[in-house]
């Protein structure tokens, strides 16, 4: 009967577009939970406190759901047609990862998620529930242990058979199905994922520091970040890809074959010049069904203002100037700081004398750059 059902599982999964389906007890002890622990007794989840609050439901999946017998994890490939990290070059445009080049996956796997978790309930009669990212649900080990690819020095999941572009989906069934073979760890002695990290975001080889990762700090983090990341972020205005893509293990990566995953044109190479002139409506309007969409305008804009800062490129001094009288004391906080990488000393200190600054946030942003 259970490989009659994984059959018809596995079958109904490709249908839907998803790449991989595979089968892990949910029942079983790990050493996940424990780990969860320490990144949050460390604080490495920085401002997320939903990861704090969640804790104890999040160590394992029985904690949040008691009769949760087995996972079904699926992973849809999201992969680029080509390396993506070369785009990092061009200054003057803004880097979007990877993963929010389409629609949002969020959306894009839920629908599919729960269509195949209302086929499987149709055929066993067991409970089941579906999960996607924002659960309190470790994906991850799951799908490890499910055989979908292992966690890399890194982090992230990786595949022999899709490199590092994989989205993760969940469905935990009260049927007792029978699991797969787990994977094991095939990164060896590589270490180009840690040695990549311009943020030095890796404490430790498979651990990782949320507060120091570009991935946070564009997405999660609402405030100025401290200098030391703003120059390091590069071009990167959301997301981050550079330990996934150097990975070697890329090179068995396949393209994306969901039409919603792949990536709008506007979001390769999208110039700063066209991203510093956009107010709250037309960010909503170009960010339609996008992730980016999420983090809001000014955030968004706090971090193409970093990556100006970065530039290099004087044309854009004159659109970062008009932004220092923007509503946001976010955005008018990283105009300043742009500004004072772009200007010459003399040039930004007649603006600072001529600053007429009320929002204090603001004003340390001169005091900041003028040191
Ligand atoms: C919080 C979160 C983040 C945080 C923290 C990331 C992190 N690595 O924990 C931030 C905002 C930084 C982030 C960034 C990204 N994220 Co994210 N994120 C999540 C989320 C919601 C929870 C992850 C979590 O529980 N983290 C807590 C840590 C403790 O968990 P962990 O990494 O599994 O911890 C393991 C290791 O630290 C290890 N470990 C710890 N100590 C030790 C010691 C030893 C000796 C060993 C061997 C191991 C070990 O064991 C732990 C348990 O397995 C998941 C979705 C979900 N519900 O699972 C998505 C998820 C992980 N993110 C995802 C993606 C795509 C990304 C980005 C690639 C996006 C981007 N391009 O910018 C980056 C990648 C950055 C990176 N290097 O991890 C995907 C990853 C898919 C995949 N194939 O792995 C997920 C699964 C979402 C999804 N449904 O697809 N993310
Ligand atoms: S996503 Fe970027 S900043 Fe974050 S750990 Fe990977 S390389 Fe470092
Ligand atoms: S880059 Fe190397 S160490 Fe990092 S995940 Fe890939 S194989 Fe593992």
């Amino acid at each position: 009967m259970t490989e009659r059902l994984k059959t018809f599982i596995r079958q109904r999964a490709t249908e839907l577009g998803f790449d991989i389906c595979r089968f892990a007890s949910a029942a079983d002890a790990w050493p996940a939970g424990e780990r969860l622990r320490h990144f949050v007794d460390e604080g490495r989840h920085g401002e997320m406190e939903w990861m704090e609050t969640t804790l104890e439901r999040r160590q394992h999946p029985t904690a949040m759901w008691n009769e949760a017998k087995t996972a079904i994890v699926l992973g849809m490939n999201y992969g680029p047609e080509d390396d993506p990290l070369p785009q990092l070059a061009d200054r003057s445009a803004g880097y979007i990862s990877v993963y929010a080049r389409g629609d949002d996956y969020h959306e894009v796997i839920k629908g599919r998620l729960k269509q195949l978790a209302g086929q499987i309930a149709a055929r066993n009669g067991k409970d089941i529930k579906v999960f996607v990212d924002t659960a309190p649900l470790m994906e991850k080990p799951l799908a490890q242990r499910a055989g979908l690819g292992w966690q890399g020095k890194h982090t992230n999941l990786l595949s022999r058979t899709h490199g590092n572009w994989l989205f993760l989906g969940t469905i935990l069934t009260a049927a007792e199905i029978a699991p797969d073979e787990p994977e094991t760890e095939h990164c060896g002695r590589c270490t180009a994922c840690l040695d990549a990290c311009p943020t030095k975001a890796f404490p430790a080889p498979f651990q990782l520091d949320a507060r120091r990762c570009l991935s946070y700090l564009t997405i999660e983090f609402g405030d100025p970040w401290p200098v030391e990341f703003r120059r390091a972020a590069g071009s990167r205005i959301y997301g981050c890809d550079d330990c996934l893509g150097v990975c070697p293990w890329n090179k068995f990566a396949q393209e994306a074959r969901e039409i919603r995953l792949m990536p709008r044109d506007a979001f390769e190479s999208p110039r700063l010049a066209d991203l510093l002139a956009l107010d709250d409506a037309a960010f909503r309007a170009l960010f339609t069904k996008s992730p980016v969409k999420r983090i809001g305008r000014d955030r968004f804009l706090r971090n193409v203002l970093y990556a100006v800062g970065n530039s290099g490129d004087a044309a854009l001094i004159a659109p970062t100037r008009s932004l220092l009288d923007d509503a946001s004391p976010l955005v008018r906080g990283a105009a300043v700081w742009a500004l004072s990488q772009l200007l010459a000393p003399a040039d930004f200190a007649a603006l600072r004398d001529a600053a007429n600054e009320a929002d204090p946030a603001v004003q340390a942003e001169w005091a900041l750059d003028a040191a």
